[in-house]
């Protein structure tokens, strides 16, 4: 039983990010940000959806929060809408902007729960994208003005910031990939993105601390450990190569003060640096990156097989048929958090680590009887937890876990078509309707423990989350 105990003090939170939930979109002077405009463009959205709307949360925050109550949450994990705040991305502060995110986290004191705010999750003001956006060094400057801005505001209740959520995805997915926002596909500008988006974290780490002396303040990195798919050498370089570009070379500098030698050496092969010098890297540039860290913040779905393909070029290899997966395709394997785990605390020693995100993706309906059970979801939840409650038994100094998400959102190139939320939105009305995962997570809360897994699953207390 005492290895299902969470150890006292454990924060439990939610999780969601500005552009998935607010809605709002012209409300109180927003700005553009980059992915309204990807959004509106034909075909980058795979159900045509929008963030117009969204959750509505912009106007419902209040009854979110009576959720966020009813869960007994400790802390919640949103992030700050930049064009919200300065709607083109630099100059004087919009009041209504700041005003939102203030009452927001002055009703969550109340409520007795932390407010733990990214500063960057995706949505950059157009106006900056228009101007070159992450590639440019001057985005990076903005940042920190944005950053000053916001901390200046909410630093006196706030304590604890994230700069940036998933610089990989920002880069990657956005500048080499084009799947995100903006939709570019040049591998060179991406590995500047990349850059500039440690270096903003960095500076906004030494702004943050200038406002605020005490605040702590810590990166998210999406962690996705790569197993090779076989003994032979090359599907171990493969998952060394996998490594190297996706985790290490976000760690590497913040931890270690320099990108990954053999994943910079990949990327010459690759043609997409000149050579081993990186000519967007200036001098003091890995220090700034380099400050020391209060936490890591990791995101754990899932992990990768890789293999050295027939012309020996690395290439993922897709779960096998039987291999339970979530509706993202991603395959479930929570041996990959406490392997993670240990790993980037042997590599990297933080001082203390949050898991910023976990979560599955499954649709379920809802009941003749209004339930949705969302079993798939329970279970991964619980092998999760399990992982993470072992991690700490391995020594792990892993100080708090969010849930992605709180409720169904907008899963970006997704449109709203993947579900992560713990409730369900009701088509039309947008009602919250919580799912089993829901009152499950609660009891997990209230006893700061997993519950047994062979104890029969009720929703306890069904009138939780009544609105
Ligand atoms: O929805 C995203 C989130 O915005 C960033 N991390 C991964 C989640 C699920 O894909």
């Amino acid at each position: 039983m005492a290895d299902l105990i969470f150890p006292d003090g454990f924060l439990w939170g939610a999780a969601t990010s500005a552009q998935q939930i607010e809605g709002g979109r012209h409300a109180g002077g927003r700005g553009e940000s980059i992915w309204d405009r990807f959004a509106a463009t034909p075909g980058k959205i795979a159900d045509g959806s929008d963030t117009g709307t969204a959750c509505d949360h912009y106007h419902r925050w209040r009854d979110d929060l009576r959720l966020m109550t009813g869960l007994g949450l400790g802390a919640y994990r949103f992030s700050i809408a930049w064009p919200r705040v300065q709607p083109t991305g630099t100059g004087a502060p919009n009041a209504a902007g700041l005003d939102f995110y203030d009452a927001l986290v002055d009703a969550l004191l109340v409520a007795g729960i932390e407010p733990f705010p990214t500063l960057y999750h995706w949505d950059l003001p157009q106006a900056l994208q228009d101007r070159g956006g992450w590639a440019e060094r001057a985005t990076a400057e903005a940042f920190v003005e944005y950053t000053a801005t916001v901390v200046h505001r909410l630093g006196d209740r706030v304590r604890r910031w994230v700069t940036h959520n998933e610089p990989w995805c920002i880069a990657v997915l956005g500048h080499e990939e084009g799947h995100h926002a903006p939709g570019h596909r040049d591998p060179a500008a991406a590995l500047r993105v990349a850059h500039h988006l440690l270096l903003s974290h960095g500076w906004a780490t030494a702004a943050i601390r200038r406002e605020v002396p005490r605040a702590e303040v810590g990166l998210v990195h999406n962690y996705c450990p790569a197993y090779p798919a076989s003994d032979r050498p090359g599907d171990h370089d493969a998952a060394r190569w996998f490594d190297g570009f996706f985790n290490r070379w976000y760690l590497d500098p913040v931890f270690k003060g320099a990108y990954p030698p053999d994943a910079v050496a990949d990327r010459v092969a690759a043609g997409h640096l000149p050579g081993p010098e990186l000519p967007f890297v200036r001098d003091g540039d890995l220090a700034v990156i380099a400050a020391p860290q209060d936490f890591l913040g990791l995101n754990y779905y899932s992990r990768v097989v890789m293999e050295a393909g027939p012309d020996g070029r690395p290439r993922a290899v897709p779960p096998a048929p039987d291999t339970p997966v979530t509706d993202m395709g991603w395959e479930v394997y929570p041996a990959g958090l406490r392997e993670g785990l240990a790993r980037v605390q042997r590599d990297y020693a933080p001082r203390r680590i949050i898991i910023a995100e976990n979560g599955a993706a499954y649709d379920d309906p809802v009941g003749a009887d209004g339930r949705i059970t969302d079993t798939r979801r329970l279970d991964y939840l619980r092998g999760h937890l399990l992982a993470a409650r072992q991690a700490l038994a391995d020594g792990v100094p892993l100080a708090g876990y969010f849930l992605w998400s709180l409720l169904d959102n907008f899963e970006w190139g997704y449109g709203y078509t993947k579900k992560f939320g713990l409730f369900a939105l009701e088509p039309g009305t947008l009602r919250r309707i919580p799912k089993d995962s829901a009152f499950w997570y609660r009891g997990v809360i209230a006893a700061n423990a997993l519950p047994d897994a062979t104890a029969p699953q009720t929703q306890g207390d069904t009138r939780a989350f009544d609105q």
